[in-house]
């Protein structure tokens, strides 16, 4: 019997009531592939994999981390004869096509398994749903078995992403690199880095040796600081792309510039370096508008940037520049979106930048929704980043002693629960009830997706950011993938269960969630 699962119907097989983010269609067929009996045999697993596949190494290392696949070989070489006790072998094929939405199908038979790509991206995302739907570790002599069906996929917003602030604390490439694997679990396809605040400077410039000596020395509290040369910025472009995540540097400008300002006196109006800043308040510091040195500066950094960055976007920030005038602050804006641009990539800002007239590609990150009319006057696109749902470095609980309260205490639900297209005026710091229309929404075709921003102000460690990260990012995550209509708390609750578990191994600690937890 094949049962189909609508929208509004209720799961028939539980066993695929394990996937976040929830696939958008899921046939099943009430059948089992088992990988290994209960005395914990493995079947052997042949893998053909399709020759278009881009990065067969890596998709043979991952699966063979997934228990019960744990004993497939690359290449399509014939398995050794085996005697006629010997179980049955599983298929495995992988293949893809090439329409660049990130879709997939992930097939299931009692005797085989396929995954075909709608690209290499959903090829990518479509292991990730059977590594969920295979037990977290192989765990003795039990049984590995798979429910049977179909799982036809693929992202409702082409930008599922988070925000790492390692300005504020530095972060290790070794940490980011940790935090991508555990992004692509949840199909989460952008990182952005803000390499860039008044406490740190976080990338090697060539030509601006002080920027790292000076500026890469200080963080929030007494720490010593940290930046990323050359070579280890793109050994995480390089990790990320090859797990289907495009990494966005932001330099923020022209305010929340103080490391660079301490660090070159040129771009000081007085000609005065400032003096280091450890400092969490905001908006005290800019750029000197205007003046050849920054302009020097300014096309430097963001040429640099630029060579590095395989991914079509610069974000230059442009949030909270109080201390930048009007006029000033419009004028630099201008004048950055059209370097970007001459760079042959496409800015991205926080929403404040929309006060600036932007080229018609510029993309704005919506955080506390004040430009809402300048956006909309301008037709731009939007990332939606509304600080009360998504900003993941606010409080999860009150008992939290790390994470800001100033958008509110932010629960898993309140990160699951809105959506894109409900911003709009007073809506963003309140939280917005799925199914509520508000009257001034951004239309979907200008929504990008959405965003998490992680602010590191009040925490130094690996386990710390990922506490404030898990469980939030994964609900993000599904806000961001599956369809408005067939989400839904009860149902993200029943399916994250078995997750911290599986985010454990990752080395991940997500935060105890009462609405979550047993
Ligand atoms: C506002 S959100 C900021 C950041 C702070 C954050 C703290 C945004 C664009 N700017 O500079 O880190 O609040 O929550």
């Amino acid at each position: 019997m094949t049962i189909t699962r609508a929208a509004s119907e209720v799961a028939i097989d539980q066993r695929f009531e394990v996937i976040v983010p929830r696939p958008n269609l899921i046939t099943a067929t009430e059948d089992t592939l088992t990988l290994a009996t209960d005395q914990g045999a493995p079947r052997p697993v042949v893998v053909d994999l399709a020759p278009e596949l881009t990065d067969a190494a890596l998709l043979i290392e991952v699966m063979a981390n997934m228990p019960g696949l744990d004993g497939i070989v690359a290449g399509n070489e014939p398995l050794p004869e085996r005697d006629g006790s010997d179980p049955v072998a599983v298929r495995l094929d992988i293949s893809r096509g090439n329409d660049g939405s990130e879709g997939y199908e992930l097939n299931i038979t009692p005797d085989a398994i396929s995954i075909s790509g709608s690209d290499d991206a959903g090829v990518f995302w479509g292991l990730q749903t059977l590594r969920q739907l295979l037990p977290v570790s192989r765990g003795g002599a039990k049984a590995i078995e798979l429910p049977t069906g179909t799982i036809t996929d693929s992202p409702r917003f082409e930008w599922r992403g988070v925000m790492l602030d390692v300005a504020r604390h530095f972060f290790a490439v070794e940490d980011v690199l940790r935090f991508i694997d555990a992004m692509a679990l949840y199909k989460m396809n952008r990182l952005h880095l803000h390499l860039s605040d008044d406490q740190g400077w976080r990338l090697a410039i060539e030509g601006y040796p002080e920027l790292t000596e000076i500026g890469g020395s200080t963080q929030v509290g007494n720490g010593p600081g940290g930046f990323y040369t050359h070579g280890d910025y793109r050994s995480i472009v390089e990790y990320a792309g090859a797990r289907h995540v495009m990494v966005v540097p932001e330099i923020d400008l022209p305010g929340h510039t103080n490391a660079a300002l301490s660090s070159r006196p040129e771009l000081n109006c007085d000609g005065l370096a400032t003096e280091p800043f450890r400092g969490i308040e905001v908006g005290f510091s800019s750029l000197c508008i205007g003046t050849p040195e920054t302009k020097a500066f300014v096309e430097a950094v963001l040429t640099q940037v630029a060579e590095m960055t395989p991914g079509p976007y610069l974000h230059i920030g442009g949030d909270e520049a109080e201390s930048t005038t009007p006029a000033e602050y419009r004028a630099f804006i201008e004048d950055t979106d059209a370097l970007v641009r001459e760079l042959g990539k496409t800015t991205m800002g926080w929403e404040d930048v929309a006060a600036a007239d932007l080229h018609k590609s510029t993309v704005v990150q919506v955080w506390r929704d004040e430009q809402a009319e300048r956006i909309d006057e301008q037709n731009l696109s939007i990332v939606a980043s509304p600080a009360a749902h998504t900003y993941l470095d606010q409080k999860l609980s009150n008992e939290m002693d790390i994470g800001f309260t100033w958008a509110g205490v932010i629960d898993t639900q309140r990160a699951y629960e809105w959506d894109p297209t409900q911003l709009g005026g007073a809506t963003v710091l309140g939280a917005i009830p799925v199914g509520e229309e508000p009257t001034d929404a951004t239309p979907e075709e200008r929504i990008l997706g959405v965003e998490g921003p992680l602010w590191s102000e009040t925490f130094e460690r690996y386990d710390q950011l990922t506490q404030l990260a898990f469980p939030r990012a994964a609900a993000l995550a599904e806000v961001g993938w599956t369809q408005r209509d067939l989400r839904s708390w009860d149902g993200f609750v029943t399916r994250f269960a078995g997750h911290p578990e599986r985010l454990a191994l990752l080395g991940v600690t997500p935060s105890p969630d009462r609405a979550l937890g047993p």
